[in-house]
């Protein structure tokens, strides 16, 4: 195994776990349009509809429990000698509810933002239109989500992490989202090898010198052990 490794994670990790995907049959994206629920613009049209959407998915988030493959992430995060890196496009916590820890390049449903002030806090489990922020006290709450056209977090570091790893594996996306979609071109710009494991080929699929197919929570634990 690679010393050091950089895992790019997406909603098909969290799939065998109950949480719905975006863009497979009948996802996320399939009973909303992406610009009226994840974007800012949607958010200041439209603030009941978009709290309801992120609450309901807090909720669905809170009652999931981490499958093999989350479980797997983080044994080998702890047992592999050199580095383990997970980036993850989820919001729902479940790599450290499995024990693991990951860049949450997309944010996360448990936190409240202020559109304000930029004050962060643990989300209550409904979040509402015009909840205060208890730091500047504006009506401002928003949830701690990375919005299209929103800039995601922590992408210096990210980039740094691409340029020295040896091997990078995408795990559960479609890569059909930048800049997460572009990692893969940027690990290999730096010399890593990289591995697709997905249940099925991807758009990006191409760029990648192997691929393992199938669902997560066989693929991830096999890959690992
Ligand atoms: C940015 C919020 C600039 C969190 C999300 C025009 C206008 C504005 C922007 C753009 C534009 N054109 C392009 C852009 C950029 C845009 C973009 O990429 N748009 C796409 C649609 C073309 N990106 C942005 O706006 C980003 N910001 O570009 O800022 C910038 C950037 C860098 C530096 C400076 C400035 C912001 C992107 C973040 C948007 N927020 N969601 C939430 O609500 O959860 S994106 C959303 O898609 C989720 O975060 C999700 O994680 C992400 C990716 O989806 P996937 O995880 O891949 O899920 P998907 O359903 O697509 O695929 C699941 C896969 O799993 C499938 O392949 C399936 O086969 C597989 N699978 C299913 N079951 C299993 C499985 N695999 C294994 N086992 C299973 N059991």
């Amino acid at each position: 195994m690679a010393d050091k490794i950089v895992i790019l994670t997406g909603a098909g990790l969290s799939a065998e776990s109950g949480l719905g995907t975006f863009r497979d049959e009948g996802g996320l994206w399939a009973q909303h349009k992406i610009e009226d629920v994840a974007t800012p613009e949607g958010f200041q049209r439209n603030p009941d509809l978009v709290h309801a959407f992120y609450n309901a998915r807090r909720k669905q988030a809170a009652e999931a429990t981490p499958n093999a493959a989350h479980v797997a992430l983080a044994n080998l995060q702890e047992q592999h000698k050199g580095e383990v890196v997970i980036v993850t496009q989820n919001v729902d916590g479940l790599h450290e509810a499995a024990g693991g820890r990951a860049i949450h390049m997309h944010g996360v449903l448990d936190g409240a933002l202020c559109a304000a002030c930029g004050h962060r806090w643990p989300a209550p489990a409904e979040m509402a239109t015009g909840q205060i922020c208890p730091a500047c006290s504006a009506p401002t709450a928003r949830p701690d989500i990375v919005w299209f056209g929103e800039i995601p977090y922590h992408m210096e570091q990210i980039a740094d992490h691409l340029q020295d790893c040896d091997l990078f594996v995408s795990i559960g996306t479609s890569g059909q989202v930048y800049p997460a979609a572009g990692f893969v071109q940027e690990s290999r710009m730096f010399g890593a090898s990289t591995l697709e494991i997905n249940l099925e080929r991807t758009d990006t699929s191409g760029v990648f010198d192997r691929h393992i197919v199938g669902p997560a929570t066989q693929t991830v634990p096999a890959w690992v052990s």
